[in-house]
Protein backbone atom coordinates (compact mmCIF):
# COMPACT_ATOMS: atom_id res chain seq x y z
CA UNK A 1 0.00 0.00 0.00
CA UNK A 2 1.96 2.81 -1.05
CA UNK A 3 -0.06 5.54 0.74
CA UNK A 4 1.08 4.18 3.86
CA UNK A 5 3.81 6.97 5.44
CA UNK A 6 7.68 5.95 5.56
CA UNK A 7 9.62 5.97 8.92
CA UNK A 8 13.30 6.67 9.56
CA UNK A 9 14.89 4.18 11.23
CA UNK A 10 15.96 6.72 14.01
CA UNK A 11 11.93 6.75 14.49
CA UNK A 12 12.07 2.99 14.50
CA UNK A 13 14.13 2.67 17.22
CA UNK A 14 11.87 5.11 19.36
CA UNK A 15 9.14 2.48 19.67
CA UNK A 16 11.10 -0.25 21.32
CA UNK A 17 10.13 -2.85 24.60
CA UNK A 18 9.79 0.57 27.18
CA UNK A 19 7.50 2.29 24.68
CA UNK A 20 4.12 2.00 24.93
CA UNK A 21 3.69 1.28 21.06
CA UNK A 22 6.08 -0.93 20.58
CA UNK A 23 7.47 -1.37 16.63
CA UNK A 24 9.06 -3.71 14.94
CA UNK A 25 10.63 -4.06 10.97
CA UNK A 26 10.78 -7.06 8.34
CA UNK A 27 12.44 -6.33 5.48
CA UNK A 28 11.60 -2.59 4.31
CA UNK A 29 8.11 -2.98 6.43
CA UNK A 30 7.40 -1.34 9.37
CA UNK A 31 4.45 -2.63 12.04
CA UNK A 32 2.81 -1.44 15.63
CA UNK A 33 2.91 -4.99 17.59
CA UNK A 34 1.02 -2.84 20.70
CA UNK A 35 -1.90 -5.32 19.96
CA UNK A 36 0.10 -8.31 18.95
CA UNK A 37 2.00 -8.69 22.13
CA UNK A 38 -1.27 -9.51 24.37
CA UNK A 39 -1.85 -12.36 22.03
CA UNK A 40 1.53 -13.59 21.58
CA UNK A 41 1.86 -17.27 21.74
CA UNK A 42 5.64 -16.61 23.24
CA UNK A 43 4.73 -13.66 25.75
CA UNK A 44 6.59 -10.76 26.19
CA UNK A 45 9.42 -11.82 24.54
CA UNK A 46 8.83 -10.76 21.28
CA UNK A 47 9.05 -7.17 22.50
CA UNK A 48 13.13 -7.92 22.83
CA UNK A 49 13.04 -7.25 18.96
CA UNK A 50 11.08 -3.96 19.70
CA UNK A 51 12.50 -0.99 18.10
CA UNK A 52 14.42 -2.99 15.10
CA UNK A 53 14.20 -5.84 12.70
CA UNK A 54 12.03 -8.94 13.89
CA UNK A 55 13.91 -11.26 11.62
CA UNK A 56 17.41 -11.84 13.53
CA UNK A 57 14.79 -13.31 16.50
CA UNK A 58 12.90 -15.16 13.67
CA UNK A 59 16.36 -16.63 12.31
CA UNK A 60 16.08 -18.38 16.16
CA UNK A 61 12.68 -18.77 16.93
CA UNK A 62 12.37 -21.06 13.60
CA UNK A 63 9.35 -21.55 13.73
CA UNK A 64 7.99 -17.97 12.68
CA UNK A 65 9.46 -18.66 9.70
CA UNK A 66 5.86 -19.60 8.12
CA UNK A 67 2.96 -18.12 5.53
CA UNK A 68 0.76 -18.33 8.78
CA UNK A 69 2.93 -16.16 10.94
CA UNK A 70 3.91 -13.63 8.16
CA UNK A 71 -0.18 -13.25 7.61
CA UNK A 72 -0.28 -12.21 11.31
CA UNK A 73 2.29 -9.87 10.80
CA UNK A 74 0.71 -8.10 7.93
CA UNK A 75 -2.50 -7.14 9.87
CA UNK A 76 -0.31 -4.76 11.96
CA UNK A 77 1.52 -2.94 8.94
CA UNK A 78 1.75 0.60 9.54
CA UNK A 79 4.26 1.68 6.78
CA UNK A 80 7.62 1.32 5.49
CA UNK A 81 11.29 2.53 6.30
CA UNK A 82 12.12 5.40 4.21
CA UNK A 83 14.45 4.93 1.24
CA UNK A 84 17.00 6.92 3.39
CA UNK A 85 17.55 4.28 5.58
CA UNK A 86 17.13 1.10 3.15
CA UNK A 87 20.33 -0.76 1.23
CA UNK A 88 18.67 -3.11 -1.59
CA UNK A 89 15.66 -2.25 -0.32
CA UNK A 90 15.81 -3.39 3.14
CA UNK A 91 18.25 -1.81 6.04
CA UNK A 92 21.62 -2.08 5.71
CA UNK A 93 23.12 -5.62 8.11
CA UNK A 94 24.90 -2.65 10.32
CA UNK A 95 20.84 -1.70 11.64
CA UNK A 96 19.97 -4.69 12.34
CA UNK A 97 20.36 -5.45 16.15
CA UNK A 98 22.54 -8.65 16.63
CA UNK A 99 20.23 -10.65 19.74
CA UNK A 100 23.80 -11.80 21.40
CA UNK A 101 25.86 -8.65 21.05
CA UNK A 102 25.59 -8.63 25.23
CA UNK A 103 26.32 -12.73 25.53
CA UNK A 104 28.98 -11.97 28.00
CA UNK A 105 32.75 -12.90 26.95
CA UNK A 106 33.54 -16.69 27.74
CA UNK A 107 36.91 -18.63 28.82
CA UNK A 108 38.58 -19.25 25.61
CA UNK A 109 39.83 -23.14 27.11
CA UNK A 110 36.06 -23.51 26.15
CA UNK A 111 35.30 -25.47 22.81
CA UNK A 112 32.82 -24.04 20.84
CA UNK A 113 30.44 -25.38 19.01
CA UNK A 114 28.23 -22.47 17.86
CA UNK A 115 29.12 -19.09 18.87
CA UNK A 116 25.65 -17.49 18.65
CA UNK A 117 24.16 -18.89 20.55
CA UNK A 118 26.69 -20.13 23.09
CA UNK A 119 27.44 -23.75 22.83
CA UNK A 120 30.83 -24.96 24.67
CA UNK A 121 32.03 -27.58 26.51
CA UNK A 122 35.58 -28.34 28.73
CA UNK A 123 38.68 -29.83 27.08
CA UNK A 124 38.76 -33.40 28.59
CA UNK A 125 42.35 -32.41 30.27
CA UNK A 126 39.59 -30.12 32.32
CA UNK A 127 36.54 -31.73 32.77
CA UNK A 128 37.01 -33.67 35.41
CA UNK A 129 40.72 -32.41 36.56
CA UNK A 130 38.24 -31.17 39.53
CA UNK A 131 35.20 -32.75 41.25
CA UNK A 132 33.84 -29.03 41.28
CA UNK A 133 33.86 -27.38 38.04
CA UNK A 134 35.15 -24.17 38.25
CA UNK A 135 32.27 -22.02 36.87
CA UNK A 136 34.62 -20.31 33.71
CA UNK A 137 34.79 -24.44 32.75
CA UNK A 138 31.34 -25.10 33.17
CA UNK A 139 29.78 -26.39 30.04
CA UNK A 140 27.22 -23.86 28.19
CA UNK A 141 23.88 -24.67 26.21
CA UNK A 142 22.28 -22.00 25.51
CA UNK A 143 19.12 -21.92 23.11
CA UNK A 144 18.82 -18.09 22.71
CA UNK A 145 21.00 -14.77 23.83
CA UNK A 146 21.89 -14.53 27.39
CA UNK A 147 19.13 -11.75 28.60
CA UNK A 148 20.83 -8.84 30.32
CA UNK A 149 20.08 -8.21 34.29
CA UNK A 150 22.00 -5.78 35.87
CA UNK A 151 24.10 -6.95 38.75
CA UNK A 152 22.54 -3.99 40.90
CA UNK A 153 18.91 -4.70 39.86
CA UNK A 154 19.54 -8.36 40.34
CA UNK A 155 17.51 -8.69 44.27
CA UNK A 156 14.79 -7.27 42.46
CA UNK A 157 14.37 -9.83 40.22
CA UNK A 158 10.64 -11.15 40.05
CA UNK A 159 9.79 -14.94 40.33
CA UNK A 160 6.07 -15.10 39.00
CA UNK A 161 4.36 -18.35 40.51
CA UNK A 162 1.04 -19.48 38.84
CA UNK A 163 -1.00 -22.05 40.89
CA UNK A 164 -3.62 -24.46 39.30
CA UNK A 165 -6.36 -22.69 40.91
CA UNK A 166 -4.78 -19.32 38.69
CA UNK A 167 -3.47 -17.36 41.83
CA UNK A 168 -0.54 -15.68 41.11
CA UNK A 169 2.02 -14.65 43.70
CA UNK A 170 5.48 -13.00 42.92
CA UNK A 171 8.69 -13.04 44.79
CA UNK A 172 11.96 -11.01 44.11
CA UNK A 173 15.17 -12.42 44.81
CA UNK A 174 15.62 -10.46 47.92
CA UNK A 175 12.69 -12.01 49.16
CA UNK A 176 13.56 -15.56 48.60
CA UNK A 177 16.64 -14.92 49.79
CA UNK A 178 15.11 -13.70 53.07
CA UNK A 179 11.99 -15.89 53.69
CA UNK A 180 13.23 -19.02 52.91
CA UNK A 181 16.32 -21.25 54.59
CA UNK A 182 19.27 -21.85 52.38
CA UNK A 183 19.96 -25.22 51.03
CA UNK A 184 23.08 -26.43 48.95
CA UNK A 185 22.90 -29.16 46.51
CA UNK A 186 25.97 -30.93 45.08
CA UNK A 187 24.89 -31.84 41.60
CA UNK A 188 25.67 -32.47 37.53
CA UNK A 189 24.37 -31.02 35.12
CA UNK A 190 24.09 -33.20 31.88
CA UNK A 191 22.56 -32.12 28.61
CA UNK A 192 20.95 -35.02 27.03
CA UNK A 193 23.02 -34.58 23.94
CA UNK A 194 26.28 -35.29 26.04
CA UNK A 195 28.62 -37.71 23.91
CA UNK A 196 26.64 -37.24 20.78
CA UNK A 197 29.36 -37.17 18.90
CA UNK A 198 30.09 -40.59 19.77
CA UNK A 199 26.83 -41.67 18.58
CA UNK A 200 26.71 -40.37 15.43
CA UNK A 201 30.59 -41.87 14.85
CA UNK A 202 29.48 -45.32 15.89
CA UNK A 203 25.72 -45.85 14.73
CA UNK A 204 25.65 -43.38 11.73
CA UNK A 205 24.09 -39.24 11.78
CA UNK A 206 22.33 -36.82 14.42
CA UNK A 207 20.69 -34.25 14.50
CA UNK A 208 22.25 -31.04 16.61
CA UNK A 209 24.78 -30.14 18.67
CA UNK A 210 28.05 -32.53 18.04
CA UNK A 211 28.67 -32.74 21.67
CA UNK A 212 31.90 -34.56 22.73
CA UNK A 213 32.17 -36.07 26.67
CA UNK A 214 31.95 -32.90 28.00
CA UNK A 215 27.99 -31.91 28.23
CA UNK A 216 28.47 -32.62 31.81
CA UNK A 217 29.83 -30.50 34.44
CA UNK A 218 29.56 -30.62 38.44
CA UNK A 219 29.28 -28.06 41.07
CA UNK A 220 27.59 -26.79 44.53
CA UNK A 221 24.58 -25.39 43.49
CA UNK A 222 22.56 -22.45 46.74
CA UNK A 223 19.80 -21.58 46.53
CA UNK A 224 16.32 -22.26 48.21
CA UNK A 225 13.86 -25.05 48.07
CA UNK A 226 10.97 -25.11 45.58
CA UNK A 227 8.65 -26.46 47.60
CA UNK A 228 9.54 -24.44 50.76
CA UNK A 229 8.28 -21.50 47.93
CA UNK A 230 5.15 -23.13 46.59
CA UNK A 231 3.98 -24.11 49.77
CA UNK A 232 4.52 -20.86 50.83
CA UNK A 233 2.63 -19.70 47.72
CA UNK A 234 -0.43 -21.66 48.79
CA UNK A 235 -0.15 -25.16 46.74
CA UNK A 236 -2.07 -27.22 48.26
CA UNK A 237 -1.70 -31.31 46.92
CA UNK A 238 -4.30 -34.07 47.97
CA UNK A 239 -2.50 -36.27 50.96
CA UNK A 240 -0.40 -38.72 49.30
CA UNK A 241 -0.50 -41.34 52.76
CA UNK A 242 -4.26 -41.07 52.85
CA UNK A 243 -5.99 -44.12 53.47
CA UNK A 244 -9.26 -43.40 52.27
CA UNK A 245 -9.98 -40.72 49.96
CA UNK A 246 -12.63 -37.50 50.98
CA UNK A 247 -16.30 -38.29 50.31
CA UNK A 248 -17.99 -37.14 47.78
CA UNK A 249 -19.26 -33.42 47.99
CA UNK A 250 -15.88 -33.14 49.97
CA UNK A 251 -13.36 -30.53 48.42
CA UNK A 252 -10.43 -32.42 46.90
CA UNK A 253 -7.02 -31.25 46.51
CA UNK A 254 -5.65 -31.91 43.05
CA UNK A 255 -2.96 -35.67 43.16
CA UNK A 256 0.58 -34.35 42.94
CA UNK A 257 0.73 -37.41 40.30
CA UNK A 258 -1.49 -35.07 37.98
CA UNK A 259 0.80 -32.01 38.12
CA UNK A 260 3.82 -30.40 36.52
CA UNK A 261 6.23 -27.77 37.16
CA UNK A 262 6.37 -25.52 33.93
CA UNK A 263 9.71 -23.43 34.49
CA UNK A 264 10.18 -20.42 31.99
CA UNK A 265 13.30 -17.81 31.66
CA UNK A 266 14.01 -14.02 30.31
CA UNK A 267 14.37 -15.41 27.07
CA UNK A 268 11.51 -17.57 25.98
CA UNK A 269 13.22 -21.20 26.80
CA UNK A 270 10.86 -23.20 28.89
CA UNK A 271 10.51 -26.87 29.87
CA UNK A 272 9.03 -28.59 32.92
CA UNK A 273 9.06 -31.63 35.57
CA UNK A 274 6.76 -33.31 37.55
CA UNK A 275 5.23 -32.20 40.70
CA UNK A 276 5.93 -35.51 42.84
CA UNK A 277 9.85 -34.73 41.86
CA UNK A 278 9.65 -30.99 43.96
CA UNK A 279 7.40 -32.45 46.56
CA UNK A 280 9.94 -35.28 47.42
CA UNK A 281 12.26 -34.04 50.60
CA UNK A 282 14.85 -35.92 49.38
CA UNK A 283 14.32 -34.76 45.53
CA UNK A 284 16.90 -31.28 46.07
CA UNK A 285 14.75 -29.33 43.66
CA UNK A 286 16.67 -25.45 44.08
CA UNK A 287 15.54 -22.12 42.79
CA UNK A 288 19.20 -21.60 42.74
CA UNK A 289 21.67 -18.28 43.26
CA UNK A 290 24.60 -19.67 44.03
CA UNK A 291 27.35 -21.75 41.93
CA UNK A 292 30.50 -23.02 43.53
CA UNK A 293 30.18 -20.50 46.43
CA UNK A 294 29.42 -17.18 43.76
CA UNK A 295 26.18 -16.09 42.50
CA UNK A 296 25.55 -18.05 39.21
CA UNK A 297 27.30 -16.88 36.13
CA UNK A 298 25.66 -15.25 33.32
CA UNK A 299 26.13 -18.15 31.23
CA UNK A 300 24.41 -20.27 33.78
CA UNK A 301 21.62 -18.14 34.41
CA UNK A 302 22.28 -15.03 36.72
CA UNK A 303 20.41 -13.98 38.44
CA UNK A 304 17.91 -17.20 39.43
CA UNK A 305 17.61 -20.85 37.87
CA UNK A 306 15.66 -24.28 38.78
CA UNK A 307 18.03 -26.61 39.21
CA UNK A 308 16.53 -30.19 39.28
CA UNK A 309 19.30 -32.46 40.15
CA UNK A 310 19.40 -36.42 39.06
CA UNK A 311 17.29 -34.75 35.90
CA UNK A 312 18.02 -33.75 32.16
CA UNK A 313 19.77 -30.38 32.27
CA UNK A 314 17.16 -28.98 30.16
CA UNK A 315 14.92 -28.46 33.17
CA UNK A 316 17.18 -26.53 34.95
CA UNK A 317 15.98 -23.57 33.63
CA UNK A 318 18.19 -20.53 33.16
CA UNK A 319 17.21 -16.77 34.18
CA UNK A 320 14.07 -17.80 35.79
CA UNK A 321 11.23 -15.77 35.86
CA UNK A 322 7.75 -17.82 35.85
CA UNK A 323 6.50 -21.08 37.14
CA UNK A 324 3.68 -22.51 36.66
CA UNK A 325 1.90 -25.60 37.91
CA UNK A 326 -0.30 -27.06 35.99
CA UNK A 327 -2.18 -30.19 34.91
CA UNK A 328 -0.13 -30.17 31.27
CA UNK A 329 3.78 -30.49 31.04
CA UNK A 330 5.38 -27.35 29.27
CA UNK A 331 4.26 -26.62 25.94
CA UNK A 332 7.44 -25.62 24.65
CA UNK A 333 9.30 -27.22 22.23
CA UNK A 334 12.03 -28.21 24.53
CA UNK A 335 9.51 -30.36 26.33
CA UNK A 336 7.70 -31.84 23.32
CA UNK A 337 10.31 -32.27 21.04
CA UNK A 338 13.82 -31.61 21.43
CA UNK A 339 14.64 -33.61 24.89
CA UNK A 340 12.94 -36.71 24.14
CA UNK A 341 13.99 -40.35 22.95
CA UNK A 342 13.42 -42.50 19.92
CA UNK A 343 13.85 -46.18 19.08
CA UNK A 344 16.20 -47.03 16.07
CA UNK A 345 13.68 -47.43 13.66
CA UNK A 346 12.16 -44.01 13.92
CA UNK A 347 13.89 -41.79 12.19
CA UNK A 348 13.80 -37.95 11.68
CA UNK A 349 10.44 -38.05 11.99
CA UNK A 350 9.33 -39.96 15.07
CA UNK A 351 5.83 -40.32 16.67
CA UNK A 352 6.57 -36.84 18.99
CA UNK A 353 3.46 -37.14 21.21
CA UNK A 354 4.09 -40.85 21.84
CA UNK A 355 7.53 -40.83 23.86
CA UNK A 356 7.71 -39.43 26.91
CA UNK A 357 10.25 -36.46 27.62
CA UNK A 358 13.29 -37.01 29.01
CA UNK A 359 13.38 -36.51 32.92
CA UNK A 360 15.57 -39.13 34.88
CA UNK A 361 19.04 -39.70 32.86
CA UNK A 362 20.48 -43.03 32.45
CA UNK A 363 23.75 -44.69 33.88
CA UNK A 364 26.74 -43.15 31.71
CA UNK A 365 30.82 -43.09 31.59
CA UNK A 366 33.70 -41.53 29.90
CA UNK A 367 37.40 -41.72 29.53
CA UNK A 368 38.72 -38.18 29.81
CA UNK A 369 42.59 -39.16 30.23
CA UNK A 370 45.19 -41.93 29.05
CA UNK A 371 48.72 -42.31 30.17
CA UNK A 372 50.83 -44.91 28.00
CA UNK A 373 54.18 -46.69 28.85
CA UNK A 374 57.22 -44.30 29.41
CA UNK A 375 54.61 -41.57 30.36
CA UNK A 376 53.51 -44.19 33.39
CA UNK A 377 56.69 -45.34 34.31
CA UNK A 378 58.42 -41.63 34.55
CA UNK A 379 55.35 -40.74 36.97
CA UNK A 380 53.63 -37.89 34.43
CA UNK A 381 50.62 -39.32 35.79
CA UNK A 382 49.45 -36.54 37.65
CA UNK A 383 47.61 -38.84 40.27
CA UNK A 384 49.99 -41.79 40.50
CA UNK A 385 52.36 -41.73 43.52
CA UNK A 386 55.59 -40.37 42.55
CA UNK A 387 54.13 -38.17 39.90
CA UNK A 388 55.71 -34.49 39.34
CA UNK A 389 52.86 -32.99 38.83
CA UNK A 390 50.47 -34.20 41.56
CA UNK A 391 47.36 -32.32 42.21
CA UNK A 392 46.28 -31.37 38.22
CA UNK A 393 47.31 -32.47 34.97
CA UNK A 394 48.84 -29.35 33.84
CA UNK A 395 51.12 -30.66 31.46
CA UNK A 396 48.83 -33.30 29.43
CA UNK A 397 49.76 -31.41 26.40
CA UNK A 398 53.54 -32.37 26.74
CA UNK A 399 52.58 -35.70 27.94
CA UNK A 400 50.44 -36.36 24.63
CA UNK A 401 53.60 -34.93 22.84
CA UNK A 402 55.61 -37.64 24.41
CA UNK A 403 53.67 -40.29 24.30
CA UNK A 404 52.94 -39.53 20.50
CA UNK A 405 48.93 -38.83 20.15
CA UNK A 406 48.42 -37.58 16.87
CA UNK A 407 44.56 -36.29 17.34
CA UNK A 408 44.04 -33.18 19.04
CA UNK A 409 43.62 -32.98 22.69
CA UNK A 410 40.43 -34.78 22.88
CA UNK A 411 40.04 -38.54 23.96
CA UNK A 412 36.92 -38.82 21.37
CA UNK A 413 38.58 -37.70 18.32
CA UNK A 414 40.19 -40.31 15.68
CA UNK A 415 42.21 -43.27 17.26
CA UNK A 416 45.09 -41.91 19.11
CA UNK A 417 48.92 -43.61 18.61
CA UNK A 418 51.23 -44.02 20.90
CA UNK A 419 55.13 -44.67 20.26
CA UNK A 420 57.19 -47.83 21.40
CA UNK A 421 60.73 -46.90 22.20
CA UNK A 422 63.01 -48.53 19.89
CA UNK A 423 60.41 -50.38 18.16
CA UNK A 424 60.64 -53.66 18.59
CA UNK A 425 58.47 -56.32 16.81
CA UNK A 426 56.10 -56.46 19.57
CA UNK A 427 55.05 -53.97 21.84
CA UNK A 428 56.16 -55.17 25.33
CA UNK A 429 52.51 -55.00 27.90
CA UNK A 430 53.04 -51.20 28.00
CA UNK A 431 51.95 -49.49 31.40
CA UNK A 432 48.46 -47.61 30.85
CA UNK A 433 46.89 -44.81 32.97
CA UNK A 434 42.83 -43.99 32.10
CA UNK A 435 41.01 -41.94 34.34
CA UNK A 436 37.20 -40.76 33.35
CA UNK A 437 33.57 -39.85 35.18
CA UNK A 438 30.64 -41.71 36.04
CA UNK A 439 27.29 -40.38 36.41
CA UNK A 440 24.21 -42.08 36.78
CA UNK A 441 20.32 -39.65 37.03
CA UNK A 442 17.99 -39.81 39.82
CA UNK A 443 20.15 -39.82 42.61
CA UNK A 444 21.66 -43.27 42.00
CA UNK A 445 25.09 -44.01 43.23
CA UNK A 446 27.64 -45.72 40.76
CA UNK A 447 28.35 -48.80 42.52
CA UNK A 448 30.85 -49.66 39.14
CA UNK A 449 33.46 -48.86 36.86
CA UNK A 450 34.73 -51.32 34.63
CA UNK A 451 37.50 -51.10 32.54
CA UNK A 452 38.67 -53.27 29.71
CA UNK A 453 42.33 -52.95 27.45
CA UNK A 454 41.49 -55.44 24.67
CA UNK A 455 38.18 -54.35 23.25
CA UNK A 456 35.90 -55.89 26.07
CA UNK A 457 36.98 -59.37 25.82
CA UNK A 458 38.41 -59.42 29.67
CA UNK A 459 37.11 -56.68 32.29
CA UNK A 460 38.89 -54.96 35.35
CA UNK A 461 37.85 -52.51 37.78
CA UNK A 462 38.78 -48.63 38.43
CA UNK A 463 39.41 -47.23 41.26
CA UNK A 464 36.40 -44.81 42.69
CA UNK A 465 37.28 -41.63 43.97
CA UNK A 466 35.85 -40.49 47.49
CA UNK A 467 35.40 -36.77 46.56
CA UNK A 468 32.97 -36.78 49.04
CA UNK A 469 35.13 -37.35 52.19
CA UNK A 470 36.64 -33.80 51.11
CA UNK A 471 34.70 -31.31 53.24
CA UNK A 472 32.38 -29.27 51.28
CA UNK A 473 32.83 -31.32 48.19
CA UNK A 474 28.95 -33.04 48.77
CA UNK A 475 25.39 -31.90 50.02
CA UNK A 476 22.13 -32.96 49.15
CA UNK A 477 19.92 -36.42 50.19
CA UNK A 478 20.98 -38.18 47.12
CA UNK A 479 24.06 -39.18 44.22
CA UNK A 480 23.28 -36.09 41.99
CA UNK A 481 27.37 -35.87 41.92
CA UNK A 482 29.57 -37.46 39.72
CA UNK A 483 31.95 -39.70 40.59
CA UNK A 484 35.42 -39.59 39.17
CA UNK A 485 37.52 -42.69 38.79
CA UNK A 486 41.02 -43.97 37.60
CA UNK A 487 42.59 -46.96 36.65
CA UNK A 488 46.32 -48.25 35.64
CA UNK A 489 46.77 -51.68 33.88
CA UNK A 490 48.81 -53.09 31.22
CA UNK A 491 47.72 -53.02 27.55
CA UNK A 492 47.71 -56.15 25.65
CA UNK A 493 51.17 -57.52 23.83
CA UNK A 494 50.68 -56.35 20.15
CA UNK A 495 52.07 -57.08 17.10
CA UNK A 496 53.88 -53.64 15.78
CA UNK A 497 53.41 -52.23 12.78
CA UNK A 498 55.94 -53.20 10.06
CA UNK A 499 56.62 -49.67 8.68
CA UNK A 500 57.83 -50.79 5.46
CA UNK A 501 54.47 -52.70 5.07
CA UNK A 502 52.76 -49.42 6.07
CA UNK A 503 54.16 -47.39 3.51
CA UNK A 504 53.66 -49.99 0.38
CA UNK A 505 50.12 -50.24 1.85
CA UNK A 506 49.69 -46.44 1.34
CA UNK A 507 49.93 -47.12 -2.40
CA UNK A 508 46.89 -49.42 -2.46
CA UNK A 509 45.32 -46.56 -1.05
CA UNK A 510 44.16 -45.28 1.99
CA UNK A 511 42.04 -47.94 3.09
CA UNK A 512 43.91 -50.50 3.24
CA UNK A 513 46.86 -48.66 5.15
CA UNK A 514 43.78 -48.07 8.26
CA UNK A 515 43.21 -51.61 7.47
CA UNK A 516 46.80 -52.56 8.00
CA UNK A 517 47.20 -50.09 10.86
CA UNK A 518 44.60 -50.93 12.66
CA UNK A 519 45.39 -54.77 13.39
CA UNK A 520 48.04 -53.67 15.68
CA UNK A 521 45.41 -51.61 17.75
CA UNK A 522 43.50 -51.84 20.83
CA UNK A 523 40.15 -50.46 22.20
CA UNK A 524 39.91 -49.05 25.67
CA UNK A 525 36.63 -49.44 27.18
CA UNK A 526 34.63 -47.99 30.04
CA UNK A 527 30.71 -49.06 31.65
CA UNK A 528 29.34 -48.15 34.69
CA UNK A 529 26.87 -49.73 36.66
CA UNK A 530 24.63 -47.83 39.00
CA UNK A 531 23.52 -48.63 42.69
CA UNK A 532 19.89 -50.00 40.75
CA UNK A 533 22.29 -52.64 38.72
CA UNK A 534 21.28 -50.60 35.41
CA UNK A 535 24.77 -50.42 33.44
CA UNK A 536 25.26 -48.97 29.89
CA UNK A 537 24.88 -50.43 26.69
CA UNK A 538 27.25 -51.93 24.59
CA UNK A 539 26.85 -50.35 21.33
CA UNK A 540 25.20 -47.14 19.99
CA UNK A 541 23.50 -48.75 17.12
CA UNK A 542 21.17 -50.43 19.91
CA UNK A 543 20.22 -47.13 20.74
CA UNK A 544 20.39 -45.08 17.97
CA UNK A 545 17.81 -41.99 17.64
CA UNK A 546 18.04 -39.60 15.21
CA UNK A 547 18.15 -36.95 17.62
CA UNK A 548 21.40 -38.35 18.94
CA UNK A 549 20.06 -38.21 22.78
CA UNK A 550 21.33 -40.42 25.39
CA UNK A 551 24.19 -41.66 23.89
CA UNK A 552 24.84 -43.53 26.89
CA UNK A 553 27.12 -46.93 25.16
CA UNK A 554 29.91 -48.00 26.48
CA UNK A 555 32.91 -45.32 25.80
CA UNK A 556 35.62 -46.97 23.48
CA UNK A 557 38.99 -44.94 22.96
CA UNK A 558 40.70 -47.04 20.09
CA UNK A 559 44.46 -46.56 20.35
CA UNK A 560 47.31 -47.35 17.97
CA UNK A 561 51.23 -48.13 18.18
CA UNK A 562 53.49 -45.96 16.32
CA UNK A 563 57.27 -46.83 15.90
N1 LIG B 1 17.42 -22.33 30.36
C1 LIG B 1 17.21 -21.28 29.56
N2 LIG B 1 16.53 -20.23 30.03
N3 LIG B 1 17.66 -21.27 28.27
C2 LIG B 1 18.34 -22.34 27.75
O1 LIG B 1 18.75 -22.28 26.58
N4 LIG B 1 19.18 -24.62 28.12
C3 LIG B 1 18.88 -25.85 28.86
C4 LIG B 1 19.01 -25.63 30.35
N5 LIG B 1 18.29 -24.44 30.75
C5 LIG B 1 18.55 -23.48 28.57
C6 LIG B 1 18.08 -23.41 29.91
C7 LIG B 1 19.72 -26.98 28.49
S1 LIG B 1 19.24 -27.91 27.14
C8 LIG B 1 20.80 -27.35 29.23
S2 LIG B 1 21.72 -28.72 28.81
C9 LIG B 1 21.18 -26.58 30.44
O2 LIG B 1 20.37 -25.43 30.63
C10 LIG B 1 22.62 -26.14 30.36
O3 LIG B 1 22.98 -25.45 31.52
P1 LIG B 1 24.37 -24.71 31.59
O4 LIG B 1 24.52 -23.84 30.37
O5 LIG B 1 24.37 -23.94 32.87
O6 LIG B 1 25.41 -25.80 31.59
MO1 LIG C 1 20.64 -29.69 27.00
Amino acid sequence: DPSLPRFRLADVRQHDASSTHPWVTCEDKVYDITDWVAAHPGGDVILRAAGGSIEPYWNIFSIHKSAHVREILDQYLIGYIDVADLVDGRPAAEAIEDPFQADPIRDSRLITHTAKPRNAEPPNEELDREFKTPNKLFYVRNHMWVPVVEEEKADKHVLEIELPDGETKKYTLAELKERFPTHKVTAVLQCSGNRRNDMTRHAGKTNGLQWGAGAISNAVWEGVRLADVLADAGLKVADATASTRKGAGEQEDPDANSLHVQFSGLEAYGSSIPLPKVLDPRGDVLLAFGMNGKPLPRDHGFPLRSVVPGTVAARSVKWLSKIVVSDEESSSQWQRRDYKSFGPNEGANPNWDRAVSIQEMPVTSAITGVWVGDCVRKGKVPWMSGSKQAGGIADIAAVERKVGFTARNRVDGPAKEFSVPDCPKETPAEPVAVQGYAYSGGGRGIARVDVSVDGGKTWDQAELLDDCAVPGNCFGNKDWAWKRWRYVGKLPVMALPESSSVSDAATKGECEEEKQKSKHCTTLVVKATDDAYNSQPETHSSIYNARGNLATAWHRLRICPRC
